[in-house]
């Protein structure tokens, strides 16, 4: 008796989150899926505090900025040790993700790939952000959740983390769940209907009830085509474009 559960053979996926707020770590990561994937070993979480890497006895972890502004910026040489500390116990090819709202939109296609490599280092910034040079210079990957500020970086990085931890097998029941997600076939996800069949005053589609997959299949696909048509054109576009591509092609 190992006493092993029966993926502990595959190691685990790495997260290493830098942030002035370790406490915020696991933060909803330790609740739910995500939290009984992180005690089953299938990921893995190492919290590296910047303020311990800070400058002076008062750890000094910011600056202003200089050509003058608002608020401070967070100090390069500061950042460079505490990355290169975390970046130790990591892979040398992990990638190196900066949670920023000047980064590039996260969508399903990165977080596939993440939870495809072996883990991933999160950086969290507060107050204005980080230094340029240290972007730069350690090679850091700007990534925003979407089109809004937060004041600091810890909650997009587990939003990111909760949807790479997801995708890793073992955490969902049923791995052909993620196929019908939103998202992975370029369109938003079909309307979902359970008991009662009948509920104030509204009947669940016939359809639905028919024990007929193919037309099942059809109508939702339909569906999904209608509700991303209608709230999301920039999704629309690209799928429509896709269908075309792929006309081309057979
Ligand atoms: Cl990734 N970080 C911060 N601080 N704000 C954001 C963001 C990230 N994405 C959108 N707003």
């Amino acid at each position: 008796m190992t006493g092993q559960t029966p993926l502990s053979d595959t190691p685990p996926w790495k997260v290493s989150a830098l942030t002035l707020f370790p406490d915020m770590f696991p933060g909803v990561l330790g609740q739910s899926l995500a939290g009984k994937a992180l005690q089953a070993g299938i990921w893995s979480l190492e919290v590296t505090d910047i303020r311990s890497f800070g400058v002076g006895v008062h750890k000094k972890v910011d600056d202003p900025p200089f050509g003058g502004g608002p608020g401070m910026v967070m100090r390069p040489d500061v950042m460079a040790a505490a990355i290169d500390q975390a970046a130790k116990t990591m892979p040398a090819d992990t990638t190196r993700i900066y949670l920023s709202p000047r980064g590039k939109p996260m969508d399903q296609a990165l977080v596939r790939d993440l939870s495809q490599a072996s883990g991933v280092m999160l950086i969290c910034g507060r107050y204005e952000g980080l230094d340029q040079r240290v972007i730069e210079q350690a090679e850091l990957v700007e990534v925003s959740i979407g089109d809004y500020v937060l004041s600091g970086g810890e909650i997009a990085a587990q939003v990111l983390i909760d949807a790479v931890v997801r995708l890793l097998p073992g955490v969902m029941g049923n791995s052909d769940a993620h196929q019908q997600d939103s998202f992975e076939d370029g369109l938003l996800e079909h309307p979902l209907y359970t008991h009662p069949r009948q509920w104030a005053g509204t009947a669940v589609p016939d359809i639905l009830l028919s024990g007929d997959h193919g037309r099942i299949a059809d109508w939702r696909h339909n569906q999904a085509k209608a509700i991303t048509r209608e709230r999301r054109q920039d999704l629309w576009q690209k799928w429509c474009l896709s269908q075309d591509m792929n006309k081309n092609i057979d």
